[in-house]
């Protein structure tokens, strides 16, 4: 058989998502995230222009080799826009097989490893009792572990804290979720690095007093630090026993990471804008990093992802595979599908997407006791309603942006 048709579906429910469907001669369809946050259409350009064209009439059997020859005849390797559009097509076609093969694409990656995976939410506050109430919340949902940013005195908004309306439950009109915002130009946002490392210990400290020494607790440092200052946090935070750090530097700067490892003992997490093996090659043969946070969708699909969770298991490194709502369900299916899977799983991120969202894409997954599960549909066991998805066209939105007090721009 071959692919008849390849479609590339963009819908706007709670925010943006970029779908590639793949329908074969024989009727069987596949999906795939092409989701770049902030840079929607630039990947629909990519999809619809230049790789559609070479899909219709090839064997959809053939996903290493489609994915070879995806990456390697584009001659301009690597990217964000070249490595998710390249994802969306692997992920369409692992879908197709394991439908054909009547099997939850777990099945076709080498079968369960465990009964479901550990994953972590986002509790935020603006000061200690919100934060507090966040995490209480968030134990309520079942979650057992829990990702904790807070404020920073003399700081307006910053990353990871809710905005007012997703902080008190979401009603359905926020952009979901918080950090990117509709609207024509980024919103800007205030830093301090030094604010935010005087603060940031004493609130781990309070958070352990409150709610004990066994809960996982996770920390994203989103790339604002500088080496030395990053050594100085992850030293810090050791008394409070974090699951991981994650980002602590920029990502351009893998040698950061070893001045970051002489210093410290806090676990650390790396990778969510990565897009290739050769990103995560030298980190994880040096044994900087503890989790590979790449995404199905930012690494190229499930295909590379795999290999690239493979190697670093040889060096006990785990996975710990991005999740936000930027990942659509599609994205999110098939993370928990080969999270589900490998040896070396280590936590999934886990953001639940809003209503609207769920209606648009159906889903087979299960929470439950704080385990996700992809369920035992067929493929990756999620159906695109795309009567649902054409009452929601794309509106422009952006990730937000950070200056210094005296104006610089700064690592978001
Ligand atoms: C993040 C994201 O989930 C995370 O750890 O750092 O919230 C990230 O900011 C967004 O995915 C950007 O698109
Ligand atoms: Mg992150």
């Amino acid at each position: 058989m071959t692919i008849d048709k390849a479609e590339v579906i963009v819908t706007s429910p709670n925010r943006n998502f970029v779908t590639l469907k793949i329908t074969t001669s024989d009727g069987v369809t596949g999906l795939g995230d092409a989701t770049l946050n902030g840079r929607e259409l630039a990947v629909v350009s990519y999809l619809r222009d230049h790789v559609v064209p070479l899909l219709i009439g090839a064997d959809e059997n053939r996903i290493e080799d489609t994915w070879q020859f995806l990456y390697r005849s584009a001659y301009w390797r690597r990217g964000p826009v070249t490595m998710a559009a390249i994802a969306s097509v692997d992920m369409a076609l692992w879908d197709i097989k394991a439908k054909k093969a009547g099997m939850p694409l777990y099945q076709l990656l080498g079968g369960a490893s465990r009964t479901g995976l550990l994953a972590y939410g986002h509790a935020s506050g603006t000061d200690l009792p919100s934060l507090f109430d966040s995490v209480r919340d968030h134990l309520e949902q079942g979650y057992r572990a829990i990702r904790i940013q807070t404020g920073v005195p003399g700081l307006n908004a910053i990353y990871g804290i809710a905005s007012q309306s997703a902080a008190a439950g979401g009603g359905d009109e926020r952009y979901d979720h918080e950090p990117a915002r509709r609207g024509a130009k980024p919103v800007e946002e205030d830093w301090d690095t030094r604010a935010y490392l005087r603060h940031l210990p004493g609130v781990f400290e309070a958070v352990r007093n409150e709610f004990g020494p066994e809960l996982p607790l996770l920390h994203d440092g989103h790339h604002r630090m500088t080496p030395i200052q990053a050594a100085k946090l992850g030293k810090e935070l050791e008394p409070y026993d974090l699951f991981w750090l994650e980002d602590c530097t920029p990502a351009e700067n893998q040698e950061a990471l070893r001045l970051v490892r002489q210093h410290t003992t806090t676990p650390l997490a790396i990778g969510e804008i990565f897009n290739t093996v050769w990103d995560f090659k030298d980190i994880i043969r040096e044994q900087l990093i503890d989790y590979v946070r790449g995404a199905v969708t930012h690494m190229g699909g499930i295909s590379p992802l795999k290999k690239t969770l493979e190697y670093a298991a040889m060096y006990q490194i785990k996975s710990g595979m991005h999740g936000p709502t930027d990942i659509s369900p599609v994205g999110m299916a098939a993370a928990m599908h080969l999270g589900l899977s490998i040896h070396n799983f280590g936590i999934q991120e886990y953001m639940k997407h809003g209503e609207r969202t769920n209606q648009v894409f159906q889903q087979s997954f299960t929470w439950q006791n704080g385990l996700l599960h992809p369920g035992d549909a067929p493929g990756l066991g999620v159906e695109l309603d795309l009567d649902e998805a054409g009452k929601y066209p794309y509106e422009q939105a952006y990730l937000p942006y950070n200056r210094l007090a005296d104006g610089t721009v700064h690592d978001w």
